[in-house]
């Protein structure tokens, strides 16, 4: 049976379900310990099975892998261990044999120093290239323009002997920013974005796209006074009369702002990540790689703040776990006694908002965090700047640890978990990163052969959104907002009304929503058992417990 891409009067991105897949994790087809392209093909009746409609793909373009692919040397090519540009198209095929469409990361914000452009930029002043980056003289006493840290660790402006000038590299030295101010440099991006969309991606995730518009002497660099000209400039140029997705990474953006990207007259983006309630775990002394600090009454109001901004126009993205961030079972639920409840109760929660959903990937089996005990067994770049930082600050060897082990990216980046086998089905060599300890009780056969497992509830999750037009289009209410237990919601469209209800604690709750008392309805979907079709208020809760219920089905 084939299955149906386009809908018909919604774009196809509002109807979807998006998978994230970082391929150096997701499987090894040529036992090098190193995902790749083949690897994904062979996995896509999975992403088929589970109901994607599209795959947000981390770069795979050629890079000397110092950020994974983050540092690009070639955007038209693949990277030799990724595969080939044949293995690309064929993988376009295959997921548009199985309707998903693949959306590339486009990272465009800095490149890496072993681009072409870059080794001509900073071997010569002489050159087109030259002006590709930012370069900046020395100030009178001979330093830096000024004292910006790059993210991940040290100076941001590095010095070239040989152009005796300083470039702007934001995250770190290996990757140069790109100078977007140059209208040369912008065209490259353009012809090169179009390269692949007449290949027939599906669009395209922009990764800091909220960085491109700095103005480097006024020091500011997020939502900076050029950005909004260069999204449009490249809307113009490349997407606008395409059927495709875009969403911008965009740390900085907040809901008053979120529409100058995804406004409808604004002709820029689809949508942008929101990151507000992903930092808002944080500590807010010691930062990311201090305590996990979860509060669900701030967790539902920054989500709901989100949900009126883009309740008219705009849309939102849905999710909690990417490549950058630990596993969300870990930071939002409970990945021991009640981990396969509570990661069911995070995804229905999540994605019966009002958005285009995002799982990445093992999400969909309730993988957790990595817990790795030693140095050795860090792969990240931005971890190994934490480290160095944090040592030369004196901080503790198993204080940095225990930091990484709560907000790291490596707790994400470790190998899917497909079998119980010595490489958890990964690879059949000594992955590229240690496989997590609990491959042999997590892993996608287990799950997948228990009825109750994350996966089939998933599954359920998916297709409710493809059976009910309510679940895109319905208007969206938050329920008791001060509760500190509950997080609860009501769906409302035409005479329909759906009511969406997660405790997110290992206590029993209760929820009261007096004016659904009595209604008559059904439960769509439950992670306990038991949960009856009459609600009666107040409604008890088990721990974990998450229900979705609709009232009028008929309707
Ligand atoms: O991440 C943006 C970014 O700012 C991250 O460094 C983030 O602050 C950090 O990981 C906290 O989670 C994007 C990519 O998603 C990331 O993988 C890249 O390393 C980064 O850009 C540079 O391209
Ligand atoms: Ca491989």
């Amino acid at each position: 049976m084939s299955t149906e891409i386009h809908s018909n009067s919604q774009p196809w991105w509002k109807t979807a379900t998006g998978y994230q897949i970082y391929p150096r994790s997701f499987c090894d087809s040529n036992s090098d310990g190193i995902g790749d392209l083949k690897g994904i093909v062979s996995k896509l009746d999975h992403l088929k099975d589970l109901g994607i409609g599209f795959v947000w793909l981390s770069p795979v373009y050629a890079s000397p892998m110092r950020d994974n692919g983050y540092d690009i040397s070639n955007y038209r090519d693949i990277a030799s261990e990724f595969g080939t540009l044949d293995d690309f198209q064929e993988l376009i095929v295959a997921a548009k044999d199985r309707g998903i469409r693949i959306v590339m990361d486009l990272v465009v914000n800095h490149c890496s120093d072993e681009h072409e452009w870059f080794r001509k930029a900073s071997a010569s002043t002489d050159c087109a290239e030259h002006e590709y980056f930012y370069w900046r003289a020395q100030n009178e006493d001979g330093g830096p323009p000024d004292d910006q840290r790059a993210e991940f660790g040290g100076p941001a402006w590095i010095w070239v002997e040989a152009v005796g000038k300083y470039y702007y590299g934001h995250f770190g030295p290996q990757q140069p920013d790109l100078n977007w101010q140059n209208p040369e440099l912008r065209q490259e991006v353009y012809d090169m974005m179009n390269w692949w969309l007449d290949m027939g991606i599906g669009g395209f995730r922009m990764d800091v796209i909220d960085l491109i518009g700095k103005d480097l002497d006024a020091r500011c660099y997020a939502e900076g006074p050029y950005l909004h000209g260069f999204i449009k400039e490249m809307h113009q140029n490349c997407l606008a009369g395409r059927d495709v997705l875009t969403v911008g990474e965009t740390w900085s953006a907040r809901p008053h702002t979120a529409l100058n990207y995804c406004g409808a007259d604004r002709h820029e983006l689809d949508m942008v990540f929101n990151f507000n309630h992903v930092e808002a775990a944080w500590d807010p002394v010691n930062g990311r790689f201090g305590q996990n600090c979860f509060d669900l009454v701030r967790h539902k109001s920054i989500l709901n703040d989100w949900q009126i901004a883009l309740a008219h126009d705009g849309w939102n993205s849905l999710y909690l776990s990417n490549h950058d961030l630990p596993r969300p079972v870990s930071t939002f639920g409970d990945d021991t006694t009640y981990r396969k409840r509570s990661a069911k109760m995070l995804a229905l929660t999540m994605h019966l908002m009002k958005g285009t959903p995002y799982v990445y990937q093992g999400e969909e089996i309730g993988m957790t965090n990595a817990n790795f005990t030693s140095l050795e067994q860090f792969r990240d770049i931005e971890t190994f700047g934490q480290y160095r930082e944090q040592t030369e600050a004196g901080v503790p060897f198993d204080a940095f640890l225990a930091g990484a082990n709560v907000n790291g990216r490596d707790n994400a980046r470790t190998p899917m978990q497909w079998d119980g086998s010595e490489f958890a089905g990964f690879s059949d060599v000594t992955p590229w990163i240690d496989v997590n300890d609990n491959a042999h009780e997590i892993n996608v056969v287990m799950d997948r052969e228990d009825a109750n497992g994350v996966f089939e509830f998933y599954h359920r999750m998916i297709q409710l959104r493809k059976d009910l037009p309510l679940v895109t289009k319905g208007s969206f209410r938050l329920l008791c907002p001060d509760d500190p237990q509950v997080f609860a919601y009501l769906r409302e469209l035409d005479d329909q009304q759906m009511l969406v209800v997660g405790n997110f604690t290992s206590d029993a709750a209760e929820l009261d929503a007096p004016e659904l008392s009595g209604l008559s309805g059904k439960v769509l979907l439950s992670n306990i058992e038991g949960r009856m079709d009459n609600l009666e208020m107040p409604a008890k809760l088990a721990p974990y417990e998450a229900f979705a219920w609709l009232q009028n089905p008929e309707g």
